[in-house]
């Protein structure tokens, strides 16, 4: 790793470099230096996944005109991450088997959580997304290379979804019949962001698409929002399934991975505090129809996640970093437990997001 560091402008002595956070796609790494002086500085050395990210220089093209335009909106200071260059000038570097790696300035005095841990911080995560989307209202989302086509395409998926089943690669299906019935089950709902769209509802808008609490950073101090993070996914999309992603993932009373399914619900305070949060963070450019629509991102993302949790049991877990055999499974299921509770709370999510318009 120390041969990949010598690639970037980083001239100190390197004294840790250690694995870093809990994606499931990249490979992070912290890296501390040590000046002659004694001066510590630390860094976030990253591996961009090359088999979910095929085109690794159309990604960090992006990522470096996204970085570039929220610094002219807000300055040079720990609200925007910060590449170091490599050596070649470029802000990465392709090693011999093709990996991409970066680097980043580590944020430091700041703290990104795996699970908020009250109300104000999930509002802070909501602001921190809505501000995110805000800034970049304006921004020319044609320039934009799509890192991963149709990524929150939920039709398509659900077709990709159907394919997995039929070939049955691993010979699993058969085992998670109950689970297959269910994705069958809520079939007539997956398009209908799409028809909302059609209708002139939901505008394509330049969206993050990985809303998870661990991509925004908040203040260690203050644990006011700060920074979002993790750019790889930021594609035209819809402002809903940002929202909706961070609920999936934030305001589940259980971990993604919980093998206890009674420990999964929806918690009404933390949707209606990141709620407030992400439409007061979008600062007046959501349609009141958006805001209408945001239960329905915060479904669409969860059952889109169960369904690619299971897609890739189904294929024999070759997308997602997996820690035991049934991990896609177990993830799975907290998926379909959490859909099964935002249907009992539809009208609630509904009374509370209208609140806000
Ligand atoms: C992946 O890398 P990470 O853990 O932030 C995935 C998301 C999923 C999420 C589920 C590029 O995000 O779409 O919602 O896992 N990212 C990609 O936890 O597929
Ligand atoms: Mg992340």
């Amino acid at each position: 790793m120390q041969n990949i560091i010598d690639k970037f402008l980083i001239n100190d002595k390197v004294t840790l470099i250690a694995p870093h956070g809990n994606g499931h796609i990249n490979n992070s790494y912290l890296v501390e230096t040590t000046a002659l002086s004694g001066f510590k500085r630390r860094y976030l050395l990253q591996a961009v996944n090359k088999n979910v990210f095929s085109d690794s220089e159309g990604l960090m093209a992006n990522i470096e005109k996204v970085i570039n335009y929220l610094r002219e909106k807000s300055g040079d200071g720990r609200g925007v991450m910060k590449l170091i260059p490599a050596k070649t000038g470029r802000y990465f570097h392709i090693d011999e088997n093709g990996t991409c790696w970066r680097v980043y300035d580590f944020i430091e005095n700041a703290i990104c959580l795996e699970a908020p841990e009250s109300p104000e911080d999930f509002y802070e995560c909501g602001f921190g997304f809505g501000n995110f989307q805000s800034q970049l209202s304006a921004f020319p989302a044609s320039t934009l290379t799509e890192t991963i086509p149709d990524f929150h395409n939920t039709p398509k998926r659900f077709e990709n979804f159907l394919k997995a089943v039929e070939a049955d690669l691993c010979g699993r299906a058969a085992e998670v019949q109950e689970e297959i019935n269910f994705v069958l089950s809520e079939k007539d709902f997956y398009s209908v962001l799409y028809d909302n769209m059609a209708e002139g509802k939901l505008p394509l808008r330049v969206t993050h698409n990985v809303t998870k609490s661990n991509n925004v950073m908040l203040d260690a101090v203050t644990r006011k929002s700060l920074c979002v993070i993790d750019l790889d996914t930021i594609m035209p999309g819809f402002s809903v399934n940002d929202f909706g992603d961070a609920i999936r993932f934030g305001a589940n009373t259980a971990a993604e991975d919980e093998k206890d399914l009674s420990k999964v619900s929806l918690d009404m305070e933390m949707f209606d505090y990141f709620a407030r949060g992400f439409i007061k963070g979008c600062d007046g450019h959501l349609l009141e129809s958006e805001i209408m629509l945001m239960p329905e991102g915060a479904k669409m993302m969860t059952v889109e996640c169960g369904m690619r949790f299971l897609t890739d049991y189904l294929q024999g877990d070759t997308y997602f970093k997996t820690k035991y055999p049934q991990h896609n499974l177990d993830r799975c299921r907290t998926q379909f437990e959490l859909v099964r509770d935002m249907n009992r709370h539809w009208q609630d999510m509904k009374d509370t997001v209208k609140k806000y318009i």
